[in-house]
């Protein structure tokens, strides 16, 4: 377990621009599970932490809208994927990006970065 998380928390360093210092909090997989956001619109910020809230719980068959605005631009996490779609969307510094997906499906999709949602998170579908 212990060298699951190292070998995360390495990964994770690849995907910044440059190495975190060593007083860095930990990486958005290490932290606790939060509050998943929950609702059909949802604001969502790209920081340091990467994509907050990360959990986000939606529905299968209604229409979701993703606000999204990067305040960072310290990872790579500079556009937004979702598994399974094509939604790419590129994330401007400071610019509110609305990105709108209907989930169609119970189950988990992951969202987040270029670099194979490295930085991201999960789309809880019920
Ligand atoms: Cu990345």
């Amino acid at each position: 377990m212990r060298s699951i998380a190292f070998a995360t928390l390495l990964v994770l360093s690849g995907c910044r621009k440059e190495a975190p210092p060593a007083a860095a909090p930990p990486p958005a997989a290490a932290r606790p599970a939060a509050a998943a956001a929950t609702g059909n619109v949802i604001a969502l910020e790209v920081t340091a932490d990467g994509f907050v809230p990360g959990n986000l719980k939606v529905k299968a068959g209604e229409p979701l809208t993703l606000n999204v605005t990067r305040k960072t631009d310290e990872t790579c996490a500079t556009e937004l994927l979702i598994d399974g779609t094509d939604i790419n969307v590129p994330l401007p510094l400071f610019k509110t990006v609305t990105i709108n997906w209907t989930p169609s499906a119970p189950g988990s999709v992951k969202f987040g970065c270029a670099m194979d949602k490295m930085i991201g998170g999960v789309l809880l579908v019920e």
